[in-house]
């Protein structure tokens, strides 16, 4: 019966997450459609590597899932950052990965309706940018995704009762301090974060991989996070990046990072291997999740990745 296997799956109502299915194949057509416009060259994931993003974004995960193959200690990609700079370094000056992702996150993370512990982003890359260029192309992008969810899933959206107002232009850039000075250090308890168009905040003290200005007064880091309107929450995260391998030993140590844990990344940094550049990670369940107006993350994904739930299947 079908019901009873909607009631494995945990899914709520099928005709809805046919229609949240409808609007993810629009916005996958388009942000493909888009990169390809844009001359992107698009890279397969990876899903083993010896070492992967640290992460180091303060949500409480356990270390990265590893598995033993031919004697080698392998882990699971948690985002593909390391692989895009040295892509880059290689010459692939634009480019975008459909990357599936995972990240053990702590099962009282189920709460925030916010995190899956499997996922995929739209990771990408652009050679020689500035963050000024990403917010650009994003705004572009996701200004294009929305226009063709608006026109090819218009019956989705009012299945599912979803109307996606207006946008400015170009999205207004707050700092990370600013919203400490206003909320508090919880700023990011989305519901806060309450615009009606997409917002950039800057300046997190994150990766060892964030290009850190120390030329102004202070340290300023060069990345962002994106947050959609109608506190839906985080959309991405990105930024520039660190290719000079002084400053990368420099930020691994402030880290606390092992170094002797990337020592092929170090050692291509240290041949001059990696070049400046700028990109970031655009969450595609959470993209979903708020063209269809759906505030748990957990009701866009047909097969739940919840932290802390039992897999069904
Ligand atoms: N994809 C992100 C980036 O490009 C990194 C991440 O997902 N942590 O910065």
């Amino acid at each position: 019966m079908l019901s009873d296997i909607n009631y494995t799956l945990n899914i709520k109502d099928i005709k809805s997450m046919k229609a949240i299915l409808k609007i993810q194949s629009v916005a996958l057509k388009a942000i493909h459609d888009f990169f390809e416009e844009e001359n992107f060259i698009q890279l397969l994931p990876v899903m083993l590597s010896r070492y992967t993003d640290p992460l180091l974004d303060g949500d409480k995960k356990l270390e990265p899932a590893e598995i033993n193959y031919n004697g080698q200690k392998l882990k699971l990609t948690q985002s593909m950052i390391l692989q895009k700079q040295v892509a880059i370094g290689l010459g692939i000056e634009r480019l975008f990965v459909v990357s599936p992702n995972i990240r053990l996150e702590l099962p009282e993370l189920a709460k925030s309706q916010n995190h899956c512990f499997e996922f995929t982003q739209i990771d990408f890359e652009i050679a020689n940018a500035q963050l000024n260029d990403i917010f650009k192309f994003v705004e572009r992008l996701l200004r294009r995704v929305r226009i063709d969810v608006i026109s090819k899933a218009e019956n989705e959206l009012k299945t599912l009762n979803r109307d996606l107002g207006e946008w400015n232009e170009s999205f207004p850039i707050l700092t990370s301090h600013d919203l400490i000075v206003e909320y508090g250090e919880s700023w990011k308890e989305e519901t806060k974060l309450d615009y009606t168009t997409p917002i950039w905040i800057v300046c997190h003290d994150r990766n060892f991989y964030d290009r850190v200005d120390r030329s102004t007064k202070g340290m300023h880091i060069e990345n962002f996070d994106l947050y959609y309107p109608e506190g839906f929450g985080g959309a991405m995260s990105g930024g520039e990046r660190e290719f000079n391998y002084q400053n990368l030993l420099y930020r691994m140590k402030e880290k606390e990072i092992n170094r002797f844990e990337f020592s092929e990344y170090l050692l291509i940094a240290e041949k001059n291997g990696l070049r400046p550049s700028a990109g970031g990670g655009l969450g595609v369940e959470r993209l979903v999740r708020y063209l269809s107006g759906f505030r748990d993350i957990g009701d866009v994904q047909l097969f739940k990745r919840i932290p802390g739930n039992t897999i069904k299947l």
